[in-house]
């Protein structure tokens, strides 16, 4: 009995402890680089995104903000903090993160913050410091940069040059943070460049971090690595330097292929979440927990539910890890029993104790079934449908 009660008392605080933020994007019409399959439910305004958002956050009470990217969701810079602000109390969810965008414009084609024209170097940085003063009207406290930045062919590119101008643009963006923001610098093996994207890795990643300014970390998007790559041994070097900043989170069978969380490898999830739980509840507040994922087959908003449940659970399964006993086996060299705690930690089913913590904290039990049965898809594909743009192509 008292083994149950202690269980119960740490799974409650586990899934109270646990929030995810969800990106505005996830609700948007977005496709494969060959097309778009529109969906009428999908979102067009801000105030949609809001409104899915804030549904989200209601069936799993765990998403309190939404992410945002600056030329898609504020076209007008800062003026469009006070419509945000209207937005935030109407729908009962916060702006997130900022997250620049440098990837659409024309001019942008052979880079941005690291394109040989200084002129175009220069924009791409005003577009930071854009940014940040966005983050500030809003008081987000993370900006966070993804730059689509490479070359297609060796040769094309001085790799070097376009380092140190990533630096100093880096430095700059950091002097203008206010205290207490952040710049969180993520990285990306290859797309939209496929010879080389300048900041490919973790190690990249970091380096530009610390030269950029002590407000600055790293960005771990868990579809960013190759195929084989240890991700929980990179989290656990950046909590050891203390260069976390945050996740995106996704799962992925070949690339960047942001499918549902936990939908190919829900053990990967586990472990990672295994390394940011064993440096203890203090460090949550520094680790910035984003979903990154756009789906255009599924229902945008069955999918974002589904995704939240599943992190909920796998943070479950990691707080149910018992820490001490896998430390002695560990130490003791017992490898089979440590490693069969560790994978039958993972097995276990959780299920239960989410309802039961649902229920509790007065949210549906299934919160699935809670949005089919809410009738909020159906509202909102009536109503948006009818006004939907027409299909754009890949050519
Ligand atoms: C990138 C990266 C960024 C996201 C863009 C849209 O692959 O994951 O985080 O903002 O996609
Ligand atoms: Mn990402
Ligand atoms: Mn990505």
């Amino acid at each position: 009995m008292q083994a149950e009660s202690t269980l119960h008392e740490l799974a409650f605080g586990a899934l109270d402890s646990f929030q995810i933020e969800i990106p505005s994007w996830g609700f948007a019409n977005t496709g494969t680089r060959f097309g778009k399959f529109l969906q009428p439910g999908a979102a067009s305004t801000l105030e949609e995104k809001f409104s899915d958002a804030g549904q989200v956050h209601k069936l799993t009470g765990a998403t309190p903000t939404m992410a945002l990217h600056v030329l898609w969701d504020l076209p007008n810079g800062s003026a469009d903090a006070d419509a945000v602000h209207g937005l935030e109390s109407r729908y009962g969810v916060a702006a997130g993160s900022i997250n620049p965008n440098l990837f659409q414009d024309q001019e942008y084609k052979f880079g941005s913050l690291c394109n040989p024209s200084a002129e175009i170097r220069e924009r791409a940085v005003a577009h930071m410091l854009d940014s940040v003063a966005i983050a500030t009207e809003l008081g987000s406290r993370d900006i966070s940069l993804w730059l689509p930045d490479g070359s297609n062919y060796p040769g094309t590119q001085s790799i070097r040059k376009r380092i140190e101008w990533l630096e100093e643009a880096l430095i700059r963006t950091h002097q203008n943070l206010a205290p207490g923001q952040r710049l969180l610098v993520e990285y990306k093996p290859f797309e939209p460049a496929f010879y080389h994207t300048d900041i490919a890795d973790w190690g990249m990643a970091s380096h530009l971090a610390a030269k950029a300014g002590p407000q600055a970390r790293v960005l771990v998007d868990t579809g960013h690595h190759y195929a084989t790559q240890n991700i929980e041994q990179i989290v656990a070097w950046l909590l050891h330097t203390g260069m976390l900043g945050g996740f995106h989170f996704n799962d992925r069978r070949y690339a960047d292929d942001d499918l549902t969380l936990g939908s190919i490898d829900p053990y990967q999830i586990f472990r990672i979440f295994h390394e940011i739980q064993l440096s203890g509840p203090e460090l949550l507040r520094d680790v910035a927990f984003m979903i990154d994922q756009s789906h255009n087959l599924k229902g945008k908003m069955e999918a974002m539910v589904q995704t939240v449940a599943m992190a909920q659970e796998l943070w479950l399964k990691a707080a149910l890890v018992n820490r001490d006993r896998l430390e002695h086996l560990q130490e003791k060299c017992e490898l089979v029993k440590a490693e069969e705690l560790f994978r039958g930690t993972f097995w276990q089913d959780v299920r239960p104790i989410v309802k039961e913590w649902r229920a509790l904290r007065g949210l549906p039990e299934d919160p699935l079934a809670a949005l089919a049965e809410s009738g909020y898809v159906q509202r909102i594909s009536a109503e948006r449908g009818a006004k939907m743009a027409p299909v754009t192509s890949y050519a």
